[in-house]
């Protein structure tokens, strides 16, 4: 079967400036540059983003090869510890000006639509260390600083903005799990980092309102979504997966879509003594500096039940999943190299949600993709990767997406993560997402199967789904 998508249907990838760039000429550490310099054996193989894919230096080189491989748009970031030389006094660095002016001219000369991103993670490490990062309200206003840089510098040319990627990985990695630098295990903590990534987010919305210079430009937010499975329908399980979605879900996306923070939450949060503390004009600066554009990153569900333990037992240690337990439920398809479930229909419900509850605003997949760990192993004689793998994982994908399109869901485009295998934080270079590998030792990069196959589905808006495909999927629409 053929399904075609609409003709400006925006086709393309994302990355990020800290996973690409290399840390060359670069005026400050952000958090992961220091990570790696004082904690080597925390990433994979011992490798930091030092090179990267050597994109500060093969930028041409490589925006060519994403032509090749049928990109029509890319995400990518702007680090904030390359662009400003003094964080306090915010001035710009005129060598990194100069490079994200190249870069941006070069896509767009490529026919490439460039869309940035302010935030990857990367915070200056300084600002980390002398004021407390995220947890600071000065780290906020400097942050909304840069972005302000950003808009009057590359506004001109830039339609597309992001103010932050994934803020809940920054609340969730750095603040309760221990997966990231500063690797602190304090839900009260996380609950105000959480509350200064959104308000970060609608002051520098607040700054674009009053800087940017294009008149079809429009500001958002990339969140990673990851509706909440209950394993029963048992009221606790319910009770479980709804607290789970109302923080790592609605949290970032009520208060960036709607303006407000989900009622549930808050109230939740003041019982346990945990909401975050705010000043009296931020409620309304949120409510007033709401996106015009959604990016959802989707990669996986989660599954959720009822916590062991009594959600009294912890009242010392504030922590969301007092209330809910992720389990790996049985019999699901999984990507075992990443740990992570193949579930494509939740793409056509989070399209469904985003239509009935949230106005339908305009959006679209800004990271769908599949890691494979050595994946050399699938390298054909003449050198080149069979990733038929990924390109079924990309069918099943935009098989329901478009199902959702078709029934009048507003998503204007689909990015793979990623255009070519990057480095991923403390994953390093474990997990290949690229539809270009790339050679670390060599930095020789090469199109992989899917990068051809990629291509003719960019150029054409047809995407072909196999027999096979479908089948299981009429399986799936009759129950
Ligand atoms: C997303 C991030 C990306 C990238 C991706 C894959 O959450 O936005 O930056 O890291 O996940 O992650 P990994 O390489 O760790 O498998």
């Amino acid at each position: 079967m053929e399904l075609k998508f609409q003709e400006n249907f925006l086709w393309g990838a994302a990355t990020s400036g800290p996973q690409t760039e290399g840390r060359f000429k670069k005026q400050h550490n952000n958090v992961f540059d220091y990570d790696f310099d004082n904690y080597q054996e925390r990433f994979w193989g011992a490798i930091g983003p030092d090179t990267a894919s050597n994109f500060f230096n093969d930028f041409r080189e490589d925006i060519k090869l994403m032509k090749a491989a049928g990109l029509k748009s890319i995400r990518t970031s702007i680090q904030w510890s390359r662009l400003i030389d003094d964080l306090e006094k915010n001035t710009l660095n005129e060598k990194a000006v100069d490079f994200y002016n190249a870069i941006i001219n070069e896509f767009i000369a490529q026919g490439i639509r460039p869309m940035i991103n302010l935030n990857h993670f990367d915070l200056p490490v300084e600002l980390l260390h002398r004021y407390g990062g995220w947890e600071s309200r000065h780290v906020v206003d400097l942050y909304a600083g840069f972005a302000a840089k950003c808009f009057a510098e590359f506004s001109d040319r830039v339609i597309d903005w992001f103010t932050f990627n994934e803020p809940m990985v920054v609340v969730e990695c750095g603040y309760l799990l221990g997966f990231h630098y500063p690797d602190i295990v304090d839900g009260k903590k996380a609950v105000q980092v959480a509350y200064h990534l959104q308000l970060a987010s609608a002051l520098a919305i607040e700054q674009y309102r009053k800087i940017n210079q294009n008149p079809e430009g429009r500001i958002g937010i990339i969140l990673n979504l990851t509706p909440a499975y209950p394993a029963t329908e048992k009221i606790e399980d319910l009770k479980a997966a709804e607290m789970a979605d109302l923080w790592q879900n609605r949290l970032f996306l009520d208060a960036s879509v709607t303006g407000e923070f989900p009622e549930e939450l808050v109230k939740i949060l003041s019982k346990e003594n945990v909401l975050w503390s705010a000043e009296s004009a931020d409620i309304k600066c949120i409510k007033e500096n709401k996106i015009d554009l959604l990016g959802v990153n989707y990669y996986h569900p989660s599954r959720l039940q009822e916590p062991e333990y009594s959600s009294d037992s912890l009242a010392q240690d504030w922590r969301p999943d007092k209330y809910y337990a992720p389990y790996n439920k049985r019999g699901v398809r999984m990507n075992a190299d990443k740990g992570w479930e193949i579930h494509p229909q939740t793409i056509y419900e989070i399209a469904k949600r985003i239509q009935e509850d949230y106005g339908n605003i305009p959006w679209f997949i800004s990271e769908n993709g599949m890691g494979v760990e050595n994946e050399e192993r699938f390298k054909n004689e003449e050198g080149q990767i069979q990733d038929d793998y990924r390109i079924t994982f990309t069918i099943e994908h935009l098989y329901w997406l478009h199902k959702a399109i078709q029934e009048g869901s507003n998503c204007f485009g689909y990015h793979v993560w990623t255009p070519i295998d990057c480095w991923s934080w403390r994953n390093s270079y474990k997990n290949r997402y690229g539809l270009i590998s790339l050679n670390v030792h060599t930095q020789v990069k090469t199109l992989k199967k899917s990068a051809y196959w990629y291509k003719n589905l960019t150029d054409s808006s047809l995407l072909q789904v196999p027999n096979s495909i479908l089948e299981k999927y009429d399986e799936v629409l009759k129950n």
